[in-house]
């Protein structure tokens, strides 16, 4: 085995792509509450927690939403958000991702989800990934939601590993700043490859493979 004993994967944009449900059920709330919404500020809200997405989003309001009033907001967009997660089946699951990460667990290395998303379990059943990782931290067990490095010092205690024993694979900027804050190395896909922190920067999630093997 090579430096990592563990591997904390963050979900949407890593493992999964559910940024265009997000998208879909933000836009609907935006638009009957007449805010501007698109998809430029959609992806702002990449590893961001659901209160803040909703604060980012009404940021364009003319007008202050109280606690109450957001709680419903955000309660009705998880509602259409999880309605069209039942569209998701192990089909959404990639070859690439499924043989990636078989390889990763024959070579003993711990396996483990860090993700701010309150619906990951949901998620994981869906993609057919029920108890597959050695350990799940998410959105229902942190209270501080990524760039705080919480959702991933609580991975590593979950595996019973250390930090610098573990390799933090993310998509979006907040989780590279997450992992970098709790003293983690990251491997970048997406936006977070082109992003200076990220320690390795990756086109394909196989290349995991060559680092951690
Ligand atoms: P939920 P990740 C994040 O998942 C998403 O990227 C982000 O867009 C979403 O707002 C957040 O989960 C919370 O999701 O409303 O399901 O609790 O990238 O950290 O896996
Ligand atoms: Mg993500």
């Amino acid at each position: 085995m090579g430096k990592y004993q563990g591997v904390i994967f963050d979900l949407d944009g890593v493992i999964c792509f559910t940024d265009q449900y997000h998208f879909q059920a933000w836009k609907q709330v935006a638009d009957e509450i007449g805010v501007y919404f698109d998809e430029k500020i959609n992806n702002r809200l990449r590893g961001v927690s659901r209160m803040d997405s909703l604060d980012i989003i009404l940021e364009r309001s003319d007008r202050p939403y109280n606690a109450e009033e957001k709680a419903a907001l955000a309660e009705k967009k998880n509602d259409l958000y999880k309605a069209l997660l039942l569209n998701m089946s192990p089909r959404d699951l990639s070859p690439e991702v499924k043989e990636t990460l078989e390889a990763l667990r024959a070579a003993g290395l711990k396996l483990a989800i860090g993700s701010s998303s309150k619906n990951t379990k949901m998620i994981l059943e869906r993609l057919g990934l029920s108890g597959f990782f050695d350990a799940v931290s998410d959105g229902t067990n942190i209270q501080r939601s990524k760039p705080d490095p919480q959702v991933f010092t609580m991975a590593a205690e979950f595996l019973g590993l250390p930090a610098s024993q573990c390799l933090v694979v993310e998509d979006a900027e907040a989780g590279i700043r997450a992992a970098a804050a709790g003293g983690f190395d990251s491997a970048g896909l997406g936006e977070a490859s082109a992003f200076a922190m990220t320690t390795y920067p990756m086109e394909h999630f196989r290349q995991l493979s060559q680092i951690c093997l």
